[in-house]
């Protein structure tokens, strides 16, 4: 058995964790099947020779008689601020057999305490500034500005020159400049980080980066240079409505860590020393765009001999508010460039280019031409057939960079603090004719990492996945959005838990959501328990009305975590916050019942639907909450909780029932789908009316709707679910694939990404986001369903797989992959001559259920690569199979971890 990656707090190598107890998790590699882990040792040293010698001077955990592989917390001695400790692992097999050593890993701790920040903020602004923490939160005043305060929303220059006078071992810069910075070091931009940091509510809580920069030092002269851009901090327009908050001018904080070879260090940090001068950048804003002024550009300013006598002292600011932690989430990077397929010219001088892609992110131009030329950049999601862009979906976001040339040769740009949704780029003021390579898409978005995988042989499934994760992609800005483009771009939570399970399974999604749910945590109303339903938002819900389904996403999205994870850290962190939450709804509630929420079931298309329809949801969001509560603290061992909030969720069940089931009918509320398939989702139903509920819903999709769905993002995810759960795959799956309005066939005709509503709209008329998640809840259907790979609620993490795959009959293979936190499950089936293989590889030290249909046929055979293990009665005798029993006509086959080939007849 052989360790392969090793990770810290989910990351392979961190520079700075932020945690006095870091977890540990790695996975495991064997040839032969049904490996597993007996025990374990960890070794974490201060320095590598240690390490090498098997010393684990900071802890050497022993051997410890374990199967654990996965979150494994530290407990060795007390770990120090900006270090690198090395770890190795090893561990044992069922036999005893000890592995050898891993290869060596590393972390880095960031600064673990907050005096241990000797750097000062410093900006241009004025030391003290008025605070403007009240929004309008009207949703009504789009474009409301306070005339009071007068805004500057140049980019802001800060440099500093140092002098290192000895050779050195190792440096370290921790960082941070709102609203967004780039730090260079002797002329060379540090990191690839993008729109860093990732937004919060900065009075609460503000991200610091971390960045090796000993390669970036000379023996010598030195400087640091810190650009300064407006993005969420220092909104230009002050505030947009319910959008924004002004919490100030740029500023900047930095601290450099030497360590010079002989032993000696050195700090190095942002203060009253520093210089300021404005940047080329004349105006920055998310949703308005950029202007570059290159005239304006101070030629040398991040090197060192530059001559900055003219430029002002800095003014040392008040800190921003927030606690300074290390950003532990992926960066924002430029994951991918993408070149444009076609270009149209609808008017003398206005080139249009067709990226061929909806995406987020901007274009980098290059361009020759004569000074003070300016290029203009509109971006939008759609354009006529002559050309013409149309950017109405971008509401009052001006979505407009520009370039003002200086005519120096082959000028090269891209903007730096703002960004775009958009398919076509409108270039007006281009010098000549621009070629097509001209401009090039960079795509923009906090750099999870890809760990799934699906395809199949039918191109409408293939593409409702693809424009899911372009779509999924484009909305992972430092925050999960609703969409990228509009002048809204918010952490709608409701979005996000109806999509956190299908970004589990395509992204690397552990630190991103943690960062998150803490932002959520960090804005509970201290008094109430109420949540806000975006986050992070400036200011509390309580002008906006309330929307139980959309804060509900705090209590669901950490269970998900869990589930795909094992994170309990994670549960604990959250859990007297979650518990708030729904003692929060017991007071909101009449007799269990909530009143209307704002949202419902939000973009259905049912007959008749209204914000808010149907009113069951509120409730319906109680019920979960409480029985998520309820088993989180089972969890936790908190079991007087837990019997609490299980008793809670019967009463609130009894009173849902009482409410909205007529028992005449079976129908609840109006009987629409949503209606219907919400609380058989949630097992509400009384049991003995299931059938006659369910009867209703499919008669409702079938002979209402002609096979169609009617649902919002809601009903959607939890009708689909529902009804694979209830054996109805065959329903889901002609939904699913479904041809004309409402379907994703109809809303993806035209789109390369998921949008808004179900008719997506056409230009020229009114018409939502054409970059929207919300309906990727379906791709989650697919891995879960199509491919079979489930989560055992039972066994976090994916401990144990439950691999259960639905066979359409049009449909004639699959290939599906997850690399779990345990590592890579995958699912794969194909029809050959009359008969159907399935392949499924399960990481070693894991196990899984594989259910296969059977009890149809008079001659079943089922083999797993070439021995027969089912002929009526299961047979088993082959390794890795552990046993197998008959259930609901299925052969259930326990299988250890190793790659397994199984061959069936399915029933003609
Ligand atoms: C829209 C958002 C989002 C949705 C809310 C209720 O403005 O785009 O998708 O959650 O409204």
């Amino acid at each position: 058995m052989q360790v392969s990656s090793l990770f810290v707090e989910y990351s392979r190598n961190p520079l700075a964790i932020d945690t006095p107890a870091p977890r540990f998790s790695w996975t495991l590699f064997a040839e032969e099947r049904g490996q597993c882990q007996s025990a374990y040792q960890i070794l974490v040293a201060s320095t590598e020779e240690d390490l090498e010698a098997d010393t684990g001077d900071m802890w050497d955990s022993g051997r410890v008689q374990s199967a654990q592989s996965t979150q494994i917390v530290y407990a060795g001695s007390s770990l120090q601020s900006n270090m690198i400790y090395y770890w190795k692992v090893r561990v044992w097999d069922s036999d005893g057999e000890p592995s050898a050593y891993s290869e060596t890993a590393q972390f880095g701790t960031g600064l673990l305490q907050p005096d241990e920040w000797v750097a000062k903020w410093i900006g241009r602004g004025p030391a003290v500034e008025q605070r403007v923490d009240v929004i309008n939160q009207a949703l009504d005043v789009v474009d409301e500005e306070d005339k009071t305060i007068e805004v500057d929303g140049r980019s802001v220059l800060l440099r500093r020159e140092f002098v290192i006078d000895k050779p050195v071992k190792r440096a370290r810069v921790y960082v941070c400049g709102l609203g967004y910075y780039e730090l260079s070091l002797n002329g060379t931009k540090v990191g690839d980080h993008v729109l860093a940091p990732p937004k919060t509510h900065y009075r609460e809580r503000v991200l610091y980066d971390t960045f090796d920069v000993t390669g970036n030092l000379t023996v010598g002269a030195n400087a640091f240079g810190i650009m300064l851009g407006n993005g969420w901090f220092n909104p230009q327009k002050k505030w947009w409505g319910w959008r924004m908050q002004w919490y100030g001018s740029p500023r900047a904080i930095m601290q450099m860590h030497v360590e010079y070879e002989d032993g000696t260090t050195q700090l190095f940090s942002s203060d009253e020393t520093w210089k300021a001068a404005t940047g080329p950048i004349v105006a920055s804003c998310i949703y308005d765009g950029e202007t570059y002024d290159a005239n304006l550009e101070k030629p040398g300013w991040e090197e060192p001999d530059y001559d900055d006598s003219q430029w002002d002292s800095v003014n040392l600011v008040e800190p921003p508010g927030g606690e300074l932690v290390s950003a532990m989430l992926p960066p924002s990077r430029v994951t991918e460039t993408i070149q444009p397929v076609g270009r149209k010219q609808p008017e003398p001088g206005v080139y249009v280019f067709d990226m061929g892609q909806n995406f987020a992110g901007w274009v980098r131009v290059k361009v020759k031409g004569p000074k003070g030329t300016e290029l203009v950049l509109r971006f939008a999601e759609d354009a006529y057939d002559d050309g013409t862009l149309d950017p109405s979906r971008n509401g009052s976001a001006l979505a407009t960079d520009t370039y003002i040339m200086k005519g120096d040769g082959v000028e090269t740009y891209e903007p730096r603090f703002t960004w775009h949704g958009f398919r076509y780029v409108e270039v007006t003021g281009f010098p000549g004719e621009p070629a097509l390579d001209a401009i090039e898409g960079c795509v923009v978005h906090s750099a999870c990492d890809p760990v799934g995988h699906f395809e199949c042989d039918n191109e409408l499934i293939n593409k409702i996945h693809r424009c899911t994760l372009w779509a999924q992609r484009s909305c992972l800005q430092g925050v999960p959005l609703d969409c990228p483009q509009r002048a809204e771009r918010l952490g709608w939570m409701g979005d996000v838990h109806a999509t956190a399970e299908e970004a589990m399974l395509n992204l690397d999604m552990a630190l991103f959501y943690t960062k998150w749910l803490r932002d959520i945590q960090l804005q509970q109303d201290e008094a109430t328990g109420d949540l806000p339903y975006i986050a992070p938002r400036p200011g509390t819900a309580e002008r906006l009305g309330r929307s139980p389904a959309w804060s509900s996403a705090y209590l669901m999205v950490p269970w998900y975590h869990y589930l795909n994870y094992g994170d309990f850290q994670l549960l604990q962190a959250h859990y007297e916050n979650m518990k708030r939450y729904v003692q929060f709804l017991g007071t909101l509630a009449t007799d269990y019942i909530l009143p209307k929420d704002v949202h419902g079931d939000w973009a259905s298309v049912a007959e008749g639907w209204e914000f808010g329809d149907p009113e069951l949801v509120p409730t319906a969001y109680y019920y979960y909450d409480a029985t998520i509560v309820s088993k989180v603290a089972k969890i936790l061992g908190k079991e007087e909780d837990a019997n609490y909030y299980a008793e809670l969720s019967q009463q609130i069940r009894v009173a849902f029932n009482e409410r909205w089931f007529d028992q005449e009918t079976n129908n609840y509320e109006t009987g629409t789908q949503c209606c219907n398939a919400f609380p058989l989702f949630l097992g509400i139903v009384p049991e003995e009316r299931e059938a006659a509920v369910l009867e209703n819903l499919i008669d409702d999709i079938i002979e209402k709707n002609n096979g169609h769905l009617n649902t919002g993002i809601l009903g959607t995810k939890y009708m689909i679910e529902m009804l694979t759960q209830r054996k109805r795959s065959d329903i889901a799956y002609m939904i699913v694939t479904q041809q004309d309005h409402p379907s994703w066939e109809y809303m993806l005709r035209n789109s390369t990404t998921l949008t808004e509503e179900w008719d997506p709209g056409k230009p020229g008329e009114t018409h939502g986001s054409g970059n929207h998640v919300m309906f990727g809840s379906v791709d989650a259907w697919f891995y879960r369903t199509l491919a079979g790979i489930n989560i055992d609620e039972r066994h976090p993490g994916y401990e144990k797989t439950v691999i259960k795959p639905y066979f359409p009959d049009d449909l004639n293979y699959v290939n599906a992959s997850v690399r779990t936190i345990r590592g890579i499950i995958s699912s794969s089936w194909q029809r050959g001559n009359g008969s159907l293989i399935l392949s499924v590889t399960i990481p070693v030290n894991s196990t899984a259920e594989v259910w296969l249909p059977v009890g149809t046929m008079a001659d079943e055979i089922i083999t797993e690569s070439g021995h027969v293990i089912w002929d009526s009665t299961f047979r088993g005798n082959v390794p890795g199979i552990l046993g197998g029993r008959v259930q609901d006509r299925y052969l259930v086959i326990e299988i250890a971890s190793g790659a397994y080939q199984f061959e069936f007849k399915l029933s003609p």
